[in-house]
């Protein structure tokens, strides 16, 4: 693991952390998905027990399927008042920063957290963290930054603190960012931690119904209606895509979160190597891209469509209109040719 939570500075921080209880700020990404949001609380259920004055703070609402949360009613949305989310990082003593490494990723909040007094701990997965933290927990091979909260934990011998309220956050966040334990980013030692989390009581079946069994209606007839109409194939590429335009979103009064997950059905198409979902949101297009094997997604993302991600699940933005980003898709696939359809392989 690449960090630089060495072990004189985590005793550093397991000083800070263990004997006066502090005002701690913990922020993740926009728009926070699973492990942003699962990382972030369960982080905030145990430091709790250090008796600290804490706040979860993203920057808006990743969507109401995540607010089963234990303490979700609790999370305070920077983007909802502004100035009040400024006192609360300045007047921080510890600033957590989960599941992100790059500023651009919070939004107004980059600016406010680069320049407070605040201590800075990052932990997180996504490749090419910046250097604005004073400690480091990164390594993008984890498949969850709630793994690496979780090691965070040990790293502090306070594993014996992470109770059913603990693990139900931090097994949300594993389970959504391995896609189920389906990504080859599940390694046997993650389910040893997830047999932990389970031996705590937690109720795993309960966050499983609540994460995927709590469709609203709306949501999976936009889903067939997707599927049906909307789903592109391209052989010769190996790719399927949807778009989606702004009339349909209003349509089916999707919500925010309520497109999580789509893109993956794309990729379920037989043969199907490369996704992508591109939807045309109120400023923005947003492009999601998921890759199965050698397609990094990631690039893809960087090199087009000012984004980035992990090798197989990332995302970027276009300031064109849909018509104009799905042509500028169409085109990127020609300068990947050489893996989306080397000889003999189109399906
Ligand atoms: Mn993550």
């Amino acid at each position: 693991m690449l960090s630089s939570i060495g072990i004189n500075n985590i005793h550093k921080i397991a000083r800070k952390l263990k004997e006066n209880p502090c005002n701690i700020v913990i922020t993740t990404h926009h728009k926070p998905d699973g492990d942003a949001m699962g990382s972030s609380l369960g982080l905030y259920h145990f430091l709790k027990k250090y008796h600290h004055h804490i706040t979860v703070m993203p920057p808006n609402d990743g969507g109401k399927y995540l607010h089963f949360l234990p303490a979700h009613d609790e999370v305070i949305f920077f983007e909802d008042n502004p100035e009040q989310g400024k006192n609360l990082l300045e007047q921080a003593d510890i600033i957590f920063s989960l599941d992100y490494s790059q500023l651009s990723r919070v939004n107004e909040m980059g600016d406010i957290i680069r320049t407070c007094k605040a201590t800075k701990i990052m932990i997180d997965h996504h490749i090419d963290p910046q250097p604005f933290s004073d400690y480091q927990l990164w390594d993008e091979h984890a498949a969850s930054t709630c793994e690496l909260v979780y090691h965070f934990i040990e790293t502090l011998e306070d594993t014996d603190k992470i109770d059913a309220t603990v693990a139900t956050c931090l097994y949300t966040g594993i389970v959504t960012d391995t896609g189920s334990f389906r990504f080859p980013a599940t390694t046997p030692h993650l389910h040893r931690i997830v047999a932990k989390l389970m031996e705590t009581g937690m109720k795993h079946h309960v966050v499983q119904e609540m994460l995927f069994n709590n469709s609203s209606f709306n949501r999976l007839q936009f889903l067939g209606y997707c599927l049906s109409n909307k789903l592109k194939i391209i052989p010769e590429y190996r790719t399927a895509y949807i778009v989606v335009t702004r009339e349909e979103l209003e349509q089916f009064n999707i919500q925010t979160g309520e497109t999580e997950g789509l893109v993956n059905y794309a990729l379920s198409v037989e043969g199907v190597i490369f996704a992508a979902l591109i939807i045309d949101r109120t400023v923005k297009v947003k492009l999601s891209f998921r890759s199965i094997g050698d397609f990094p997604a990631n690039e893809f993302a960087g090199k087009f469509f000012r984004g980035g991600g992990h090798f197989n699940a990332a995302g970027g933005e276009s300031e064109d209109s849909i018509e104009i980003t799905e042509k500028r898709f169409l085109n990127a696939l020609h300068e990947y040719a050489h893996i989306l359809c080397p000889p003999g392989k189109n399906i």
